[in-house]
């Protein structure tokens, strides 16, 4: 993510000036996106698989996939990269750190969730609202600019899928926020955290997401790692009492992801995420939030952190995206590969759901997609994309063949000395007897090329 302009000392007040009043339309000649399954493969702003409202499996679409836009990346993203300046320039964005600018990209915002149909957004609490000069007046502008979101809301019946804090753009934040060496800066962490958990309440968020992108190393040689991620744990238990203490009642999700910007990331992927939980007894208060590209740049499989962290009970949200897996960063691509959607959905049907969770598009148009229409051909497309992996995941759990090629590669744990095994009542000497009874185990096939045939037949 590099959608953050770093902080200027220019004060950021409403100047008052003109067009927050009324609702603008900043998307002409674009109506709210239809469900046209026969449109022809060059119509590319219709939904041809997402028909909201159809039941399937007992839930309708919206409820299956709770889609959600992400702020920072669509109404912040400039498609500047370390090599390039911006190249996307939007109609009702000056470019400037005015609370004026800031609540024309709201109204931009919701009009675009309504037309799209997205019934979710996501936000960092600096994508929305200006940095003044001191914490206070910081705080006063998140107040005033999620007044006017909460309106929007409102009109427009979208909610508030999670919130977050930016720890990570800010110069104070170099050396991490929570995991900083300095307490003053983790203090000043834990002061924006509180003000994030306030904002969520106040907003009914569904979730607050942690994502530690500073919270890890450069180098281990001037790192105190037992104080940093005790420190980190510190805070996390402050979250937790004062989330009770104001009664916000959102899930809390911590997001892995293994570097970038850091060289190594406290979080690194969902395992890591869950060991430390469970180390210093956090695993009740949190779960996760999955996002493929940072799975995929921890050097895994796609569906791998989805699929772990639901094993665990512990899935709770997913940032759904992807990356370029020749390139080794995070690209933020929409996720337009409708065998990953599949491997997705076919978790999220397994577990019985996401919510409070959804699928944030935590995802970026490319920096060459300039034109207007390309921010709802990306999301579109990434929706159908998930559409389809829903209706395939709904298919391969009805007809239920994947499921029974798997339960028979196990079937030995279902009686005999397997299924004491399984219930963890069998002993070493125990295992010793069998095999000197039954000798050598047959080499039994793992058929991994009719796993993948099979998966074919329904993507
Ligand atoms: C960064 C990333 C973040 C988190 C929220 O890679 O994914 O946008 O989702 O801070
Ligand atoms: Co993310």
């Amino acid at each position: 993510m590099s959608a953050f302009a770093p902080p200027k000392s220019k004060k950021a007040r409403d100047t008052g000036a003109s067009s927050n009043g009324n609702q603008k339309d900043y998307f002409k000649g674009i109506g709210n996106i239809q469900y046209k399954p026969d449109a022809g493969a060059d119509e590319v702003m219709v939904f041809k698989h997402y028909n909201a409202t159809e039941v399937i499996s007992g839930r309708t679409m919206a409820e299956w996939l709770r889609f959600s836009v992400c702020f920072w990346h669509t109404f912040r993203g400039v498609g500047s990269d370390p090599f390039g300046f911006p190249t996307i320039k939007r109609p009702w964005d000056d470019g400037s750190d005015s609370m004026e600018n800031a609540k024309r990209r709201l109204r931009a915002a919701f009009e675009f969730f309504s037309k799209l149909g997205i019934k979710y957004w996501t936000f960092h609490d600096r994508d929305i609202s200006p940095e003044g000069e001191t914490l206070e007046e910081t705080n006063r502008n998140l107040d005033e600019i999620t007044d006017l979101a909460l309106e929007l809301m409102e009109q427009t019946g979208v909610k508030l899928l999670w919130n977050t804090c930016n720890l990570f753009a800010n110069p104070r934040y170099m050396n991490g926020a929570m995991t900083n060496p300095d307490a003053h800066v983790v203090a000043y962490a834990a002061a924006q955290i509180k003000k994030g958990l306030e904002i969520g309440k106040k907003m009914n968020a569904e979730n607050f997401v942690f994502w530690g992108g500073r919270e890890g190393y450069f180098t281990i040689l001037n790192t105190d790692i037992r104080s940093e991620l005790q420190n980190m744990a510190n805070i996390l238990k402050m979250v937790v009492e004062y989330k009770e203490k104001i009664g916000f009642k959102g899930q809390l999700l911590i997001e892995p992801k293994p570097k970038e910007p850091a060289r190594h990331q406290y979080d690194y992927d969902a395992m890591t995420v869950i060991a430390f939980l469970r180390t210093y007894a956090l695993q009740e208060h949190f779960k996760i939030n999955v996002e493929p590209n940072h799975t995929t740049l921890a050097g895994h499989p796609y569906e791998h952190d989805v699929v772990m962290a639901s094993v665990c009970g512990m899935l709770g949200s997913i940032d759904s995206n992807t990356g370029s897996p020749d390139l080794g960063w995070d690209t933020d691509q929409f996720p337009m590969d409708v065998k990953n959607c599949t491997m997705v959905m076919k978790t999220v049907l397994e577990q019985g759901g996401l919510a409070p969770g959804g699928l944030n598009f935590d995802a970026k148009v490319r920096r060459e997609s300039t034109h207007l229409n390309d921010m709802f051909i990306a999301h579109i497309g990434a929706m159908d994309s998930f559409a389809r992996g829903l209706r395939s995941a709904v298919k391969i759990k009805e007809e239920g063949i994947l499921a029974n090629m798997v339960q028979q590669r196990y079937a030995s744990f279902e009686s005999g000395l397997g299924a004491k095994i399984a219930k963890g009542v069998s002993s070493l000497e125990e295992c010793e007897d069998y095999v000197k009874q039954n000798g050598e185990p047959e080499l039994v096939s793992g058929h991994q090329e009719k796993y993948e045939s099979v998966l074919n037949h329904y993507v």
